[in-house]
């Protein structure tokens, strides 16, 4: 049921009817200071309690996510007019904190170290972890309970407290959440959520002591001169325009498959989801076919929710940017061969799965990052040719490739400049959960891994002290030498 926003708060849209259902008060600055302050003033204890304490309270958390999880997916839902994608998402942050929880000990024990000098054999030194006191996370719209969280269990974990501002678009989560935060005192403590647009973000920043964000790379940098100028670190996780490379050797139907999941999984709403396409020259056509084929398969979710494999678009300025790729694609001679309109249904934005052909890199289509359902394919003739191709991008998030052996598509993938490839397969990068690092190349992104030890290491400094076990040197005596 529509709603109307009263005049100081910021409307907000839900997705599936195009209407105002829902709005929110955007946090001013005297809120964003007080919230800082007392998260600032509990931090100390916090990061001071022995690991296991820590850990201990985060289980609990976990456990309170898990006994409200339907709440959680369903607010989550209405956030995106996501369905299964929503639950996946609960599903897989509720995971990530007890997983977290399991590898903390051996990742921060091993990034202390001790021992004897070699510079200087009378010096012992003793290193620890020093967190940030608050680490400040601004989050987008997309996967907004996951990508809200994501950076903020494992610096949690770290002894940071933490205050998230998630984006304006998609603030219905935030109620549940609270209730299961507030279910655990001890972290209601040291993690706070503010509500609010950029401007509430900027206000955040001027209260923490470091910065996650993740969003476009327009805000991202805006948001790293900000951090630069206060001279804190601010850890950027951007947008991302991946290329799958299929060769000539490749399994064409097993590469239709996975071209077509990352490319629409989500609505394509996803940072790491397949956006430009290059295939082999001998085999463009046969790829062309197979990936129309599956795309006409494809069902919308509507009006069932779960009635289809794709939503609407959640945030509709989205279409629009969706739309006006395809136009320019178009008008500059690229070729629709499925998909391709912005169709409204219940009052949702809609996109049938696109195929597009004839495409060039003058083309938007081909160099912004589109964020819909959009599968443009170019031929390539040379492993060279498509290498090159695949890296003439601003971004260099992930990649994928698809050849005849794991071996052939690894040879290719190496050459490639991304944090991430997948091989024989697109978008596994979900896959590497905790276990490796990976950080971002180009404008995708800066700051260290979001992945892997380093992403529960880089929410703390290490601090080393060095003691000297004879007597300190008499610089007199030896006439400062
Ligand atoms: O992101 P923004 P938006 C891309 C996608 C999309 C475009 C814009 O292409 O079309 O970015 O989306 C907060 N200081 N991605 O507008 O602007 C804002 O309130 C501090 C890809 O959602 O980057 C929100 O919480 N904070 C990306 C967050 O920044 C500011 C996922 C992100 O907003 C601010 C999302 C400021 N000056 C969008 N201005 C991915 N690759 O995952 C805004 N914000």
């Amino acid at each position: 049921m529509a709603v109307t926003a009263p005049p100081d708060q910021v409307p907000v849209l839900n997705p599936r009817t195009g209407e105002v259902d829902f709005h929110l008060a955007p946090a001013g600055e005297a809120e964003v200071a007080a919230v800082g302050a007392a998260l600032r003033a509990a931090q100390p204890d916090w990061a001071d309690a022995p690991l296991e304490h820590r850990i201990e309270v985060m289980r609990r958390w976990a456990d309170e996510m898990q006994a409200r999880a339907g709440d959680l997916v369903a607010a989550d839902c209405a956030d995106t007019g996501y369905t299964g994608i929503s639950r996946v998402g609960a599903y897989v942050t509720i995971a990530g904190i007890r997983d977290w929880c399991d590898r903390a000990p051996a990742i921060l024990s091993q990034a202390c170290r001790s021992g004897r000098a070699t510079a200087a054999p009378t010096v012992e030194y003793a290193s620890r972890r020093r967190p940030y006191p608050v680490l400040g996370v601004i989050s987008p719209w997309n996967a907004p309970l996951m990508l809200s969280l994501i950076d903020a269990v494992p610096a949690l974990i770290a002894g940071c407290a933490v205050l998230v501002k998630p984006s304006e678009v998609t603030p219905r989560f935030v109620k549940p959440l609270r209730e299961t935060i507030a279910a655990v005192p001890e972290l209601a403590e040291v993690l706070a959520f503010v509500l609010g647009d950029g401007r509430t973000g900027q206000r955040l920043i001027e209260q923490v002591d470091a910065v996650c964000f993740t969003g476009s790379v327009a805000t991202g940098r805006r948001v790293a001169e900000v951090c630069a100028r206060r001279f804190i670190p601010a850890f950027l996780e951007l947008g991302g325009k991946d290329p799958v490379i299929v060769t000539q050797t490749a399994d064409l139907d097993a590469a239709a498959d996975a071209v077509l999941r990352g490319a629409v999984y989500g609505t394509g709403q996803v940072c790491y989801s397949i956006e430009r396409i290059y295939v082999h020259a001998d085999v463009h056509d046969a790829l062309v076919e197979r990936l129309v084929q599956r795309a006409e398969r494809v069902r919308l979710n509507f009006p069932d929710p779960l009635g289809g494999e794709i939503g609407p678009f959640t945030l509709r300025r989205q279409a629009d940017v969706v739309a006006a790729h395809i136009a320019d694609a178009v008008a500059q001679g690229a070729r629709v061969r499925c998909g391709g309109e912005v169709v409204q249904l219940g009052g949702g934005l809609y996109m049938r799965p696109t195929v597009i052909t004839g495409v060039t890199h003058e083309m938007t289509l081909m160099r912004d990052e589109t964020f819909g359902p959009v599968m443009p394919v170019m031929a390539y003739r040379s492993d060279e040719e498509a290498v090159a191709l695949a890296n003439d991008t601003y971004f260099g998030l992930s990649a994928a490739v698809i050849a005849g052996s794991g071996a052939d598509a690894r040879r290719i993938g190496e050459r490639i400049d991304a944090g991430t490839v997948s091989l024989q397969d697109t978008f596994l990068t979900h896959a590497k959960g905790r276990d490796v690092d990976s950080n971002a190349f180009k404008f995708s992104g800066l700051g260290g891994s979001r992945s892997g030890p380093s992403a529960l290491l880089r929410y703390s400094r290490s601090q080393v002290f060095l003691l000297n076990t004879a007597a300190p040197e008499d610089m007199l005596a030896s006439g400062g030498r």
